[in-house]
C-alpha cells in the first residue's frame, strides 16, 4: 500500500481567530500585533488577515510601517493574545486527531497526518477525508484551513501551502515531480534565504536544476545530511515518519451538545453515540487503551479535561462509559456549564501486546 501524508495549516490563523470572535471585522484589514509597549506604535505585525496583505502587510513588520502602509484605510489594530489562540488550536487538534488518529502537531496551527491505513492508500478517499476535515473545522471552530495531500511530509506541506487560504492540494505519488517543477527551491521545508542563495551562487535556481544535482556535489556546500534531504526533497522523496507528539497513539471524538449544560447525564448522553464511534475505532484496530480523559469545553470556549489510568489496559466498552461518567461527574462541578464534549483513549496498545502481557503475568 503507498504512503499517504496530510498536511494542515489553519488561514491566517490569529487574525482569522480575531475575526470569529468580531465577525464585523472580516471585510476590512486585521493585524494581530505585539506591542512592546514603548511608544504606541513600537512593536511588530505577528501576522495579518488576507485584506491587509492586499496592502502589503507581512508578518514581523514593524507596526508604525503598517500603519503608514494603511493610511487612510479603515483597519484593526489587535493585541495578542496566545491563550486564546492556544484555546482554539487545541480544539482544532482535537476535532484532527479525531478524524486522523495519529498527528504529529509542528506548530500551533499546523499537523501533519498519516492516513494510509485510514484510506486504504486511496486518493479519492484521502481527498474525501481532508474535504469533511475541512468541513468539520469550519462547522464546529469557524476556521478555515489549507490541507496538502501528498505520498509524504515534505510533499503534504508544500502542497498545504500551495493553495491559500482554503485550499486542498492532491498531489498523487506519480505526479509528484511534474508538481514540485514549476515551484521555487524555498517551498521545501528548511531552505531558507541562506540556503537558497547558497544553491543560487552556485547555478541551482530552480527545483528540476537542485532536483537533478547530484548529491556528491551539494554534499560540498551543504553537508551530507541537508545535501540527501535537498536532493530526494526536490525529487518528491521523503521517508520521514509521521510521529505522534507524545509518542503515544490517541483516539478522540469531540460533538457538541444539544444544549449547554452541566448535568452529567445530560452530556453522557449526548456523547454516547460518539463513545460507541471511538470503541468501534479501537475495537477494529485490536487495540486497548489505558488512559482515558473527559474534555469540555465550557461556554467561554476554554478546554478542560479530567483524566484516569487504568490499572490493566481494556477494550471494554461498558467500562469505557462507566470511566467517562465518573470523569465527567468530577469534571463537571468544577467547569460549570458545556458547550461540547469529547472523550480520548489514549496509552493504546496492540492487543498482541496485552496478550503477552498476561501471559507473562499468570
Ligand atoms: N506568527 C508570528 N510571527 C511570524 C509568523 C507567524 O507571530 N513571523 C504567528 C501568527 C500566525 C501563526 O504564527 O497566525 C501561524 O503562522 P503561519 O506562518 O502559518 O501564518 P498565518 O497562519 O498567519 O497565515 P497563512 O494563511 O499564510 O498560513
Ligand atoms: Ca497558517
Ligand atoms: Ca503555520
Amino acid at each position: 500500500m503507498s504512503r499517504i501524508v496530510g498536511h494542515l495549516d489553519l488561514d491566517y490563523f490569529y487574525a482569522q481567530v480575531e475575526e470569529v470572535e468580531a465577525p464585523s471585522l472580516k471585510d476590512t484589514p486585521v493585524l494581530v500585533c505585539v506591542f512592546s509597549g514603548r511608544t504606541e506604535e513600537s512593536g511588530v505585525v505577528s501576522t495579518s488577515n488576507y485584506k491587509a496583505r492586499e496592502y502589503g502587510i507581512k508578518s514581523g513588520m514593524p507596526i508604525a510601517l503598517a500603519k503608514r502602509r494603511l493610511d487612510g484605510v479603515p483597519a484593526s489594530f489587535i493585541r495578542m493574545d496566545l491563550g486564546k489562540y492556544k484555546a482554539y488550536s487545541d480544539r482544532v487538534m482535537e476535532i484532527l486527531r479525531g478524524e486522523v488518529g495519529v498527528l504529529e502537531q509542528t506548530g500551533i496551527d499546523e499537523a501533519y497526518f498519516d492516513i494510509t491505513k485510514r484510506t486504504g492508500g486511496d486518493y479519492a478517499n484521502a481527498t474525501a477525508l481532508a474535504l469533511g476535515l475541512k468541513q468539520k473545522i469550519l462547522s464546529e471552530e469557524k476556521l478555515s484551513c489549507s490541507i496538502g495531500i501528498g505520498p509524504n511530509k515534505v510533499v503534504a506541506k508544500i502542497a498545504s501551502d500551495f493553495k491559500k487560504p482554503d485550499g486542498l492540494t492532491v498531489v498523487r505519488s506519480g505526479d509528484t515531480r511534474s508538481f514540485l517543477s514549476s515551484l521555487s527551491i524555498d517551498k521545501i521545508s528548511g531552505v531558507g534565504p541562506k540556503t537558497a542563495k547558497l544553491l543560487e551562487e552556485n547555478g541551482i535556481t530552480t527545483m528540476p536544476d537542485l532536483a537533478s544535482t547530484p548529491t556528491e556535489r551539494l554534499e560540498d556546500l551543504f553537508g551530507k545530511k541537508l545535501a540527501v534531504y535537498l536532493h530526494n526533497a526536490s525529487n518528491g522523496l521523503d521517508d520521514e515518519p509521521v510521529v505522534d507528539g507524545g509518542g503515544i497513539t490517541q483516539l478522540s471524538r469531540m460533538i457538541t451538545l444539544k444544549h449547554d449544560t452541566h448535568a452529567v447525564d445530560k452530556v453522557v448522553d449526548d456523547l454516547l453515540p460518539a463513545l460507541r464511534e471511538v470503541h468501534e475505532r479501537l475495537v477494529s484496530r485490536n487495540l486497548f487503551f489505558r488512559n482515558v480523559s473527559a474534555i469540555g469545553i465550557a461556554k467561554d470556549l476554554s478546554l478542560h479535561t479530567k483524566s484516569k489510568t487504568l490499572e490493566t489496559p481494556t477494550n471494554d466498552y461498558p467500562v469505557l462509559e462507566k470511566e467517562v461518567r465518573e470523569l465527567f461527574a468530577a469534571l463537571l462541578p468544577e467547569v460549570g456549564d458545556l458547550r461540547r464534549a469529547g472523550v480520548r483513549m489514549s496509552g493504546l496498545q496492540d492487543m498482541v501486546d496485552q496478550h503477552s502481557l498476561t501471559e507473562f503475568t499468570s
